[in-house]
Parts: C-alpha cells; sequence; structure tokens
C-alpha cells in the first residue's frame, strides 16, 4: 500500500456537519471523527437548488483539515431523484411496503444521471490511495458510476437502511442494476446478518452468484465482501449529555408534571411516563403503538388517572401524500384515544411535532420510565441505543424493542421484546415495563449498556474503514448488464 494512512472520502446525500464532542447521530459522529483524524473529503448534496442541478459547479469550504464539497440539484432532479425514486421506490421497497413503492421510470432515469453526474463532479476531488465511502440507498450506483469514470481505489458501501427480502427487492424494476452495480464496491456493509443474507441471497437466486465463505460472494468475475457493521452512537457524549443543566431543565419539566399526579392524591404514586421518540415515518409503527397504548389503558385500567405516553414525531418528507396521510391518521387516533380516556386532570397522549436539541431529547429519555421503539422495520434505530446511554444507573427506565429492529440483535440482552404488529403483546410489555421491580430493570440496563457502550459510533466506522483498507481490491469488470 503506497500510503500507510490513506485519506477518507465520505458520500452520503446531506454533509457535515463536522460534529463537536458529544454529538449523538452515528453517521456524523464516526464519519467526522474519521474525517478529522486521516484529513479527506466529504461530498454530498447541498441542500439546494438552482437551474443547473448537478450541472453547476461544485463548492467547497475547508473545515479543519476536510474538505466539505457540496453541490446543487435542479429542482427537477430533487423530485425524481429524492422524492420519486429514493423516498417513493426505495424507501418503502426496502422497508418492505410494497403496498406504498410507486414505480416510474422518470424517475428511474433520474436517479441514475444524479449518481453519474455526483460521480463525475466528485472524479477531480480524488486521489489515488483515497478509500472511498458511499453511504445509503440514495447512492446505490455511486461506485460503479465511479469504476467508468475511471477510479480505480478502494471503495465501500454502507447501507443504513435494511436490505429487503429477494422476493421483495425482486418487485423494483430495476433490482438486477442496482445489485449488480453494488457489485462494483470492495466492501459492502449492512447494519444486520439478516440485511446481508438477503443481499447475499439475491446475488445466488437472481444473478447466479455463490457465496465463498462468511463474508465474501462472487458474481460472475467480481468478488465482493459483504458484512454486517452495526452502527453505533457516541455513548459517552450521549451519557454527558443527559447530565448537562439543558437535559436536567427537561427531565425536572416531565418529573414535575407526574410528580404532581403522584402527589394529588397524598401518596407517592409510580412514576410512568412512557416516550417515543421518531421521525414521523410509516416505518417507524407509530399508529400500531397508539393502538397498544390504548389497549393499555382498556385491559390495564390501573394505569388511567396516571400513565403518559409522550411521542416526539418530528415531521418528516411531509411533501409525500403517505407522509401527509399519516400524520392526519395520527392526529386523528390521538385526538380519538385522548377523548376515550382523558379527565379534566389528565391527558394520557401527548404528540408533538416540533423537534428538541439534542440535550433536551437526552432528558425526555432521561425521565422515562418506558422508552417504545416499535418500528415495522428499521435498519439499526439508534433511539434505543440512545434511551440506553441516557439512563440514571440508579433508576434506569426500561427499553421496549420491536424485533424487527436492526438494533435488536445488539439489545435483546436487556429489552422487552414485542411484535410491533401484535396490539395486545404491546400492551402487555407496557404493563410489565411499568410495574418491573427496580432490581430488574438495572439488571436488563446494565447488560444493555455494555452492547451500547462497545458498539459505538466510532468502533461503527472504524471496523468499517479497517475492512476496506485491507480489501483486496480487484480492478472492477463492467458491472452494469
Ligand atoms: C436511518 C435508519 C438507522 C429524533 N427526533 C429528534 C431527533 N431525533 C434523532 C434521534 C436519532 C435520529 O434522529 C433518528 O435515528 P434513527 O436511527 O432512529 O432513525 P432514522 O432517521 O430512520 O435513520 C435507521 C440510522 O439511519 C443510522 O444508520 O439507525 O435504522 O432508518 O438520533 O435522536 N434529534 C433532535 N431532535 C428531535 O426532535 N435533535
Amino acid at each position: 500500500m503506497a500510503d500507510s494512512n490513506p485519506r477518507l472520502v465520505a458520500v452520503s446525500n446531506r454533509v457535515g456537519p463536522l460534529s463537536d464532542e458529544g454529538q449523538a447521530g452515528g453517521l456524523v459522529v464516526g464519519l467526522s471523527d474519521a474525517l478529522k483524524r486521516r484529513g479527506g473529503v466529504w461530498f454530498g448534496w447541498s441542500g439546494e437548488t438552482s437551474k443547473e442541478g448537478t450541472q453547476g459547479e461544485a463548492k467547497t469550504e475547508v473545515q479543519e483539515n476536510v474538505e466539505m464539497t457540496t453541490i446543487d440539484m435542479s429542482q427537477e432532479e430533487l423530485q425524481g431523484f429524492y422524492y420519486d425514486y429514493a423516498n417513493r421506490s426505495l424507501w418503502p421497497l426496502l422497508h418492505y411496503r410494497l403496498d406504498l413503492a410507486e414505480f416510474d421510470r422518470v424517475s428511474d432515469k433520474v436517479y441514475r444521471q444524479v449518481n453519474h453526474r455526483f460521480a463525475v463532479r466528485l472524479m477531480p476531488h480524488l486521489k489515488e490511495n483515497d478509500l472511498v465511502w458511499v453511504h445509503d440507498y440514495h447512492f446505490f450506483y455511486m461506485g460503479s458510476e465511479l469504476r467508468q469514470a475511471g477510479y480505480k481505489g478502494r471503495l465501500g458501501y454502507f447501507l443504513h437502511i435494511p436490505f429487503c427480502a429477494p422476493e421483495v427487492f425482486s418487485a423494483l424494476p430495476a433490482s438486477h442494476d442496482i445489485v449488480r452495480a453494488l457489485l462494483a464496491y470492495d466492501v459492502i456493509g449492512f447494519q444486520t446478518d439478516t440485511d446481508r443474507c438477503n443481499f447475499v441471497s439475491f446475488c445466488i437466486s437472481e444473478l447466479g452468484g455463490e457465496k465463498l465463505d462468511e463474508d465474501r460472494v462472487r458474481v460472475g468475475d467480481r468478488t465482493v465482501i459483504a458484512k454486517p457493521f452495526p452502527i453505533g452512537i457516541d455513548a459517552e457524549g450521549y451519557a454527558r449529555f443527559a447530565v448537562s443543566p439543558e437535559a436536567g431543565e427537561h427531565e425536572e419539566m416531565l418529573l414535575s408534571m407526574t410528580r404532581d399526579r403522584r402527589n394529588s392524591d397524598g401518596e407517592g404514586a409510580e412514576r410512568k411516563l412512557i416516550v417515543g421518540v421518531d421521525r414521523m415515518d410509516y416505518s417507524k409503527g407509530l399508529l400500531e403503538r397508539f393502538y397498544g397504548f390504548e389497549r393499555l389503558l382498556e385491559d390495564y385500567p390501573e394505569n388511567c388517572g396516571s400513565a403518559i405516553f409522550l411521542q416526539v414525531a418530528p415531521l418528516s418528507r411531509s411533501e409525500l401524500d403517505a407522509y401527509a396521510e399519516l400524520r392526519d391518521e395520527l392526529e386523528r387516533t390521538a385526538g380519538h384515544l385522548n377523548g376515550r380516556f382523558a379527565t379534566l386532570d389528565w391527558t394520557p397522549l401527548q404528540m408533538m411535532t416540533r423537534g428538541f436539541t439534542r440535550k433536551a431529547l437526552a432528558g425526555i429519555y432521561r425521565a422515562a420510565r418506558v422508552c417504545l421503539v416499535t418500528p415495522l422495520r428499521d435498519g439499526m434505530n439508534l433511539v434505543a441505543k440512545e434511551f440506553v446511554a441516557a439512563q440514571d444507573p440508579e433508576d434506569p427506565g426500561v427499553l421496549i424493542l420491536s424485533r424487527f429492529a436492526g438494533a435488536l440483535d445488539e439489545l435483546k440482552c436487556g429489552c422487552i421484546v414485542v411484535n410491533p404488529y401484535n396490539t395486545d403483546d404491546v400492551a402487555a410489555a407496557m404493563q410489565r415495563a411499568l410495574t418491573m421491580p427496580l432490581e430488574e430493570r438495572k439488571r436488563r440496563w446494565e447488560a444493555m449498556r455494555e452492547a451500547v457502550f462497545t458498539g459505538t459510533a466510532q468502533r461503527w466506522c472504524q471496523s468499517f474503514i479497517d475492512m476496506l483498507e485491507t480489501s483486496h481490491h480487484e480492478p472492477a469488470a463492467q458491472t452494469s448488464s
């Protein structure tokens, strides 16, 4: 290897910010650390639209020793690439929502063009020994486009969301093209072993490939490494957030809200705050969770008057119909539930679409007795890990986690596992969590804490880069069919 510490070039839809110490988001923490240490480039969309779109000039801003390089998109590109193909075709498909997935050839074409132009724009910024690491479902074709443009160095890819079963993925008209394009990368990272296995199965059943060993699959003359690299959080940083003054204010505000209830009858009843924190997305299982809470109040009426469910649900992709409809449905369901159960001095369900600062969120997690993380499908789910990192070791809360979240692999040691589609199961898990003795809560939390503090964002990034650095790079054969 010519260079003992090659630069890192990261490609993701949105770029930065280069984090300060203590940020929580996995991608940002992991990449910022590695980029600052090695120097390099962070390349992606500027967040702006302009007439020329990706044909326009790239803008570079050097921060520390990192070139933050971005390009604009045209309005048509933003629509076809981002809204239509990435979020109306790929996102629902990969989250097993074929009923919501829409496929059309115009957006397919724009998606490929944007990948092509991003690759062409990135080429002048690349050096021979760079490690190029492309992120997520926006850039499936980026690797093969970079190869076609002549890049010969190491290329890695990480998928942040699930890779669905081949039976589902093959419904996508471009499924073969996409997987063939992925084979241009040297290392393909997934959140879980299930995702990796789905990808490998697709290579075998649809493309006639073969599995060489645990980590390597061959299709034609391409051999790639396909491996799980579960993303984590900056656990130490997050734990510090949770004891910051800002977190403390939010924790205290919520505790006093629940404490008032406790003292109204002069008795020290138990704190019963349940929280959920999710982008408002149909993959997160919010509606099913509301039904679960309603069932809790029906089947375990001792919680009426004391349990409060706070759902933080910042709006996301609200330009898309499926998201706008979800919002209406959630608001209707929350209204119905409160109308049915609320009393003059108790509102059982509070849903907020405003966002909070990271520190405020950490305080909210710390105030909660129970956290509901019940996605119908999730690549990993960092909220589950943040909740664990934010707890008070002397009085930790309980995590209820969906069997369909990638985070389950690492957190099953201490969470209560639920099937989010099973309303009775979710209600029973809430009841169990609300009544769990302190000793059991501590035991479960300690096991999860160990997992969260071991599998951090920094480790995720380092292990991927280590694998990419040592991966043997065979010159890529032409991968498009
Ligand atoms: C994708 C995959 C994978 C939420 N509300 C607020 C806020 N958040 C933060 C959370 C957390 C992040 O957003 C959400 O991360 P998740 O992992 O839960 O989910 P996605 O956004 O769907 O992320 C997922 C992830 O990529 C990483 O690979 O885990 O499976 O779908 O950090 O705390 N942050 C602030 N205010 C809020 O109100 N500041």
